[in-house]
């Protein structure tokens, strides 16, 4: 087992294929970690537990994303008849397919949280001997990995008394009331209650819109990626924890496309943040406590045309200072 880790520990991915054959020797749960960051903070595993004779799925360390809920361990029975484990298994972005022996079917789907939660490792309670183990990359569709999602202590602000939201923070009236305007990126046509992109995929892992509405900034009738501007949020007194958190998705471009907090006095941007090339939605935490009694408005820029020219924001959960 040592050794084939070694092997593989190189092997990055999102988009992999996999075929191993494992014999479990002594071990009694054995199988292998995928979407697996460097330091194992995220990892979905794949096992068969011989003790119950079932084929699994654990993902209760699967996601450090606050939006992805956590299922736990899914699977069902299959009978090996003593033979090893044989895994074919495919990772397709956010979904996972993994067969045993052919027999035994499992299909789910992981939200990572980290860009680096693309390693492999095999894994077992005692040591097991890898017989074959064969990694192809697959054509990825479009896209890159998922974004990093820092979640520092003490994000929540629902403690506080003394603060409210932003106006119209997560899109409810179903227009963009509240926001200032600039260019056509952004306009009340953007605002959509639809829940799915690509025909069945959650735009929220959460697998719910807060507010029932977000801004997708892509809308094909209004002229889709092609289109420029900005959105600005009103003036605010920056309170509560300092934390402030949104959902972001569309393209990645740190320079054209970008979530910003930014002071009122100056216009420096204080913090920046782009998306993933992926259409479903992460969240992002910024801790901003160094700017609590702050003049600060938060701006979405779009400045790209191209292909994946747009973004999609919704939820900016931000800890504004009450008028005192
Ligand atoms: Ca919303
Ligand atoms: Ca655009």
């Amino acid at each position: 087992m040592e050794s084939a880790n070694q092997l593989i520990r190189n092997v990055k991915g999102d988009m992999l294929e996999i075929v191993m054959e494992m014999d479990p020797r002594e071990a009694q749960k054995f199988g292998i970690k995928v979407r697996r960051s460097d330091n194992g903070q995220e990892e979905t595993l794949i096992y068969y537990d011989k003790t119950n004779g079932t084929f699994n799925v654990d993902r209760t360390k699967s996601s450090i994303d606050p939006d992805v809920r956590v299922d736990g361990i899914q699977g069902g029975y299959v009978d090996l008849n003593g033979e090893n484990l044989k895994l074919h298994i495919f990772l397709d972005r956010s979904v996972i397919e993994a067969f045993a022996n052919y027999k035994k079917k499992l299909t789910t789907r992981v939200y990572v949280g980290r860009y680096d939660s693309l390693g492999l490792q095999v894994w077992a309670d005692k040591d097991v001997t890898v017989k074959s183990m064969e990694v192809w990359e697959m054509n990825a569709l479009t896209g890159q990995p998922a974004a990093p999602v820092d979640v520092p202590k003490n994000w929540d602000n629902s403690v506080y008394t003394d603060i409210t939201d932003l106006p119209n923070h997560d899109f409810a009236t179903g227009d963009l009331t509240g926001w200032i305007t600039e260019g056509d990126a952004f306009q009340d046509v953007h605002v959509t209650d639809t829940q799915f992109f690509w025909g069945n995929i959650y735009f929220n892992p959460s697998q719910k819109i807060p507010g029932g509405y977000h801004l997708w900034g892509f809308n094909e009738q209004a002229g889709g990626d092609s289109l420029t501007g900005t959105l600005q949020s009103q003036n605010f007194i920056l309170g509560g924890n300092g934390k402030i958190n949104f959902l972001v998705s569309g393209g990645r471009d740190i320079d054209k496309l970008y979530v910003a907090l930014v002071r009122a006095s100056d216009g420096k941007e204080l913090f920046k943040e782009t998306a993933t090339n992926y259409e479903e939605y992460q969240r992002k935490i910024w801790d901003a406590s160094n700017y609590i009694g702050e003049e600060l408005y938060i701006k979405v820029v779009d400045q790209s045309t191209g292909g994946f020219g747009h973004l999609n924001v919704d939820d900016f959960n931000v800890p504004v200072q009450v008028k005192k």
